[in-house]
């Protein structure tokens, strides 16, 4: 069943697919590796209908707030200008796709791409209403991106089958889920995006 219709004033954003996120990575996410397929195959539906893709991606300076080494939660990550940070190379990159750096104050958290970014402006520039969201990880960037997107009023479509969660303590993902949608966000699966 196809519901959701690719139209003027949609864009596709995908969430900090790095190399550090994925297999190999000093963060690796659960099957990350799983949605990298799915996330190309919604980058060519977006870009064969002219709808922008925004990537978001984590950048952090060598002492960022965050990582464990200065007190933070998480082992070292997406070192701005280290190969950690990089896209995967599995990832089809558009030509055309516009590069959103966040998490680059050494004290600032920068879970979501609209914090300290200019991506809300960016977003409005080009007319965009409605977000459709993937990426990594469901229970922190993506979640937070997500809410984020809905408070500054875009309908928002989580793309369920191209996110995976970190999932700290089991069951974060489905919990990140949870609040996304009643948040007023929709998830959809591949299947209902014509
Ligand atoms: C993320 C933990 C730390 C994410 C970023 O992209 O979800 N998670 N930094
Ligand atoms: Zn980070």
């Amino acid at each position: 069943m196809k519901t959701d219709r690719i139209t003027v004033g949609d864009a596709l954003l995908v969430v900090d697919v790095q190399n550090d996120f994925l297999p190999g990575g000093s963060l690796a996410v659960p099957g990350s590796e799983r949605i990298l397929p799915v996330i190309n195959r919604h980058i060519e539906k977006f870009r064969a209908l002219g709808c922008p893709v925004y990537l978001t991606r984590d950048w952090h300076p060598f002492d960022h707030a965050s990582f464990r080494n200065q007190g933070g939660p998480w082992p070292v990550h997406c070192v701005a200008d280290t190969p950690g940070a990089g896209f995967s190379a599995a990832l089809a990159l558009p030509e055309a796709a516009q590069v959103i750096s966040k998490g680059v104050r050494r004290e600032s958290e920068g879970y979501s791409g609209f914090d300290g970014t200019d991506l809300q402006a960016r977003l409005d520039y080009a007319g965009i209403r409605r977000l459709f969201v993937a990426g990594l990880a469901t229970d922190y960037c993506v979640l937070n991106t997500v809410l984020d997107a809905l408070k500054r009023g875009y309908a928002v479509f989580l793309l369920r089958d191209a996110v995976r969660a970190v999932d700290v303590v089991p069951g974060d993902g489905d919990k990140a889920l949870q609040t996304m949608r009643r948040h007023g966000a929709f998830l959809i699966g591949e299947e209902r995006l014509a």
